[in-house]
């Protein structure tokens, strides 16, 4: 049988879905997903396998316009290394918005050499379908794509359609990972990516953003999986407010950190975790390298 394999990288603006479709297609909660901007910090690949292909989709960081700080300048470039790789680029917006960050995914495609899907999620935001047409008929004038296809990562709505066009790029070879690979990061990196979700998820949003995850230790037995965590916070004042009144807040992390991981992991989970201050660690590269943020491709 021929084979296909190859890389389809997802960029587009903060919080338009990039991460809820990339889980949704591998079939596991590998990237964090929160409706707040800015939840995917590295590029995360999700690998799907079937008999005669294997799909690599990179899901990236939301390319953004505050690129003042170190962190912010790795997460643009984060998301722009992935294109370098990939055999199509899929460039997600949200129906019925083009901002200017849009403009700013448009301008880093300019010199892409391989084809440009754009896809219109949360469709089902827009109850009004002659208003969807005229947003699409509108979008389709910025640039030469590919295809348009207008989709609900969370409805599931025409998320087969895409899957079937994103094969459709993919260049005759043999496969890259194994067949029962679902992503290329360590356990121990999707399991920071978990416990962060729930960071973005339980802290007001200035927090997160200034927050890190490092697993110090994953114990495995048979019985349970031991993981201590450490949370970076980048400023004194943060320590108190991520542990909360009594460490309500986060035991609240912790336990659904435990939810999270337990469902990844397939195993029951003890997770202890601690809260530290690294003073402007965004904009020291050493300490982002040691925290996995760091150009991976
Ligand atoms: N209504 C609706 N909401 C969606 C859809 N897809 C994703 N969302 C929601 O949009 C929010 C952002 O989703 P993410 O997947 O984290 O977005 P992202 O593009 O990865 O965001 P960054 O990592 O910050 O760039 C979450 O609350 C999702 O549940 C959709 O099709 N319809
Ligand atoms: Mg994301």
């Amino acid at each position: 049988m021929t084979k296909k394999c190859g890389f389809v990288s997802i960029v587009g603006h903060p919080n338009v879905g990039k991460s809820t479709l990339l889980n949704l297609l591998v079939g596991y909660k590998i990237s964090a997903i929160a409706n707040k901007p800015q939840t995917t910090r590295t590029n995360i690949r999700g690998i799907i396998t079937e008999d005669n292909y294997q799909l690599i989709l990179t899901d990236t960081p939301g390319i953004h316009q505050r690129s003042g700080n170190a962190l912010n300048q790795v997460l643009n470039k984060e998301a722009v290394a992935s294109l370098e790789q990939a055999d199509a680029v899929v460039m997600m917006v949200e129906a019925g918005r083009w901002t200017a960050e849009d403009d700013l995914v448009i301008s880093r495609l300019k010199h892409s050499q391989c084809p440009v899907l754009l896809l219109v999620n949360k469709v089902d935001m827009i109850k009004d379908k002659t208003k969807l047409l005229a947003y699409l008929q509108k979008v389709s004038g910025q640039r030469v794509f590919d295809d348009i296809i207008p989709m609900s990562a969370t409805k599931q709505i025409n998320t087969d359609v895409f899957l079937k066009k994103a094969v459709s790029y993919l260049p005759m070879g043999d496969f890259i990972y194994p067949a029962d690979y679902i992503t290329d990061k360590p356990v121990k990196d999707i399991c920071s990516e978990l416990i962060r979700e729930q960071l973005v998820i339980y802290l007001h949003q200035e927090i997160p953003y200034t927050t890190a995850v490092n697993i110090e230790k994953f114990e495995e037995t048979e019985k349970i999986t031991t993981i201590h965590a450490t949370i970076w916070v980048g400023k004194k004042g943060q320590k108190g407010i991520v542990i909360g009144k009594k460490g309500a807040t986060l035991k609240r992390i912790g336990s659904s950190g435990r939810i999270a991981l337990e469902e990844f992991l397939d195993a029951k989970v003890m997770l202890k975790l601690w809260v530290k201050v690294e003073e402007h660690w965004q904009n020291n590269p050493r300490h982002l390298g040691e925290l996995g943020i760091t150009r991976t491709t």
